[in-house]
């Protein structure tokens, strides 16, 4: 049991009155007691939770199926992220809006109105950047979230008190214009799970199986959801399922879809359905493990400099010192982490596969950048510019040859790479080849194994990082003086970081506890005005805080 719940990162469903010897499912109702009994002193000895999910009667009496549930802990709670993800109006802010604030949707967007972050969503009704909302399970299974009459946002403390586990639900941009951020909030965020919604009116459109595949080739596990069955015609509901279907088992996708409609369904693909993302054992027994990892970082004014990011592996405990890193220059610098918010409340650790902000001591805003990394110095990290991966081009319209461009996503990494060699002359739809790339801006901090997507405009590759080269050239290759960029890119920079990046998780309670977060926008401009001021004060701080702004700013202005 408990290697089954190591597994499952720390849950699994257990069924009582399954017969081991072939023989007939079901006990009488003494046995059955008898049994439960049993499951249940386990579960103690385990320090777990025995949730029950449902009764039914086989051939030869009863059969339950229980959730077991480890125990994290007062204060802790499981976690498990879920990008939603879709075409434009399928639905998605509006579900999550239903399934965190427990209020039913008018069919006119009253429901998404509680997710969205900017003004201009509340306007045109889109989601443009990533969304984070959390739906919280109790020690008996029951959703914690109440509806809140005042139509306030979620009190996120009060639901992780109360948690034994929480959902992150990643809210995604559908329209093709945030195609870049939604990328992002796809390998940035690290989400166990994928919810692709489509609408049944519409059916497969846009965005749907874009978004399909990448989610497949980022080898997230995925789940659809069809919404809008309320006003769409039966036939056409029949056709958009046999449709989808038949994407599913398509060669590109290889599935066996489950077409689930009840609680048993639930129950019957949720023990078939894991995902490898989450984060196994680790999770539970951090403290043995001392390596810490942690990825994706924005950046916010207020308490100093606030970073925020998913810890894939290890502990990292308050004033800890980690490095953080690649700069320009590709070294890594000595941080100490002043403090840790976990969805929006204080903690004194973090650990593998949990998400967190961390208030970080002496460091300028202006030598952060996302797709950095914060390590263990144990780890001794190194910087990379030039790697391998074995790359598979899903779309091209042409052919594709070395000193071709485009965006690396890889993790919380965004930047653009050029081809130096591959082992092909050239590249085609469907083809696939081994390819050598160089980042043009900056190092990165890289691992072999890691899944990227390789795109711009309509084409796109994926693959695998299969080798880290050493590179003599540690300059970007496109130079051009720092000063200059700086000017330009800054204001855009500043603004794109809060609307891309600087989600609605924690960070901004940390920032400022009660401002809406479109308050940003301006505080960053002043961030931006004081790194100029800093430029003339910091005269002594060597010329790579210049080097370090410059090419940050246009990283995310891109
Ligand atoms: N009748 C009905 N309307 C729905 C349903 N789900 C969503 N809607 C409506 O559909 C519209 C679009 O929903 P959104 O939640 O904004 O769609 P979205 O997928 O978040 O769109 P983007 O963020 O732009 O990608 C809203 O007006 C909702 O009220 C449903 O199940 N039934
Ligand atoms: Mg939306």
């Amino acid at each position: 049991l408990r290697d089954r719940m190591d597994e499952g990162s720390g849950e699994t469903i257990y069924v009582v009155g399954m017969g081991s010897d072939g023989g007939d499912w079901g006990l009488n109702e003494s046995d059955m007691e008898a049994s439960v009994a049993t499951v249940r002193s386990l579960c103690e000895q385990l320090d777990a939770d025995l949730i029950p999910l449902r009764d039914r009667s086989e051939a030869a009496g009863l059969v339950r199926d229980y959730l077991i549930r480890r125990r994290v802990g007062e204060l802790d709670f499981l976690e498990v992220r879920v990008a939603v993800v879709g075409n434009v109006d399928a639905g998605k802010s509006t579900l999550l809006g239903v399934l965190t604030h427990g209020e039913l949707d008018n069919g006119r967007g009253f429901a998404r109105q509680k997710l969205f972050r900017h003004k201009h969503e509340m306007e045109s009704g889109r989601t443009s950047s990533v969304g984070n909302d959390i739906l919280g399970f109790d020690q008996e299974g029951q959703v914690v979230n109440k509806p809140d009459s005042h139509g306030g946002s979620l009190d996120w403390t009060k639901i992780c008190e109360k948690s034994s586990k929480v959902i992150t639900f990643i809210d995604l941009a559908g329209h093709e214009k945030y195609l870049k951020t939604t990328v992002f909030g796809m390998t940035g965020h690290l989400p166990d799970f994928c919810m692709l919604m489509v609408g049944s009116n519409a059916g497969i459109v846009g965005m749907t199986k874009e978004h399909l595949g990448l989610a497949l080739a980022l080898n997230v596990p995925v789940f659809v959801v069809v919404t809008k069955i309320d006003m769409c015609p039966a036939n056409i509901l029949q056709e958009t399922l046999k449709l989808l279907q038949r994407l599913l088992k398509s060669p590109g996708c290889r599935k066996i879809p489950v077409l689930v409609q009840n609680k048993d369904d639930v129950i019957v693909a949720a023990s078939n359905f894991s995902s490898e993302r989450k984060h196994g054992p680790d999770v539970l027994q951090g403290r043995s493990a001392c390596r810490a990892v942690l990825m994706f970082i924005f950046i916010l004014q207020g308490v100093g400099t606030v970073v925020s990011g998913t810890t894939l592996r290890g502990l990292i405990r308050l004033n800890d010192t980690m490095l953080l890193g690649p700069d320009p220059l590709g070294s890594f610098i000595p941080i100490a982490v002043k403090s840790i918010h976990r969805k929006r409340m204080p903690v004194k650790e973090v650990r593998g596969g949990q998400t967190a902000s961390f208030a970080l001591k002496k460091i300028k805003r202006s030598s952060i950048r996302k797709g950095m990394v914060m390590v263990s110095p144990k780890l001794n990290p190194q910087a990379t510019w030039e790697f391998e991966a074995e790359i598979l081009v899903l779309h091209h319209p042409t052919t594709i040859s070395p000193r071709y461009q485009a965006m690396v996503h890889c993790g919380s990494i965004r930047q653009t790479a050029t081809i130096l060699s591959m082992n092909r002359d050239c590249l085609r739809t469907g083809d696939k080849a081994s390819v050598h790339f160089r980042f043009i801006k900056t190092p990165e901090y890289l691992h072999c194994d890691q899944r990227l997507v390789f795109r711009e405009g309509r084409t796109k590759a994926v693959g695998t990082i299969t080798k880290l080269l050493q590179s003599t050239n540690n300059m970007p290759s496109n130079s051009k003086p720092p000063q200059i960029k700086m000017q330009s890119t800054k204001k855009t920079a500043a603004r794109k970081e809060d609307g891309a990046a600087a989600t609605g998780d924690e960070a901004p309670t940390i920032a400022q506890p009660s401002g809406p977060s479109t308050s940003q926008g301006p505080k960053s401009g002043g961030g931006g005005r004081r790194r100029g001021g800093q430029r003339h004060k910091g005269k002594g701080q060597n010329s790579s805080t210049n080097l370090a702004a410059a090419p940050s700013s246009s990283a995310t202005g891109n």
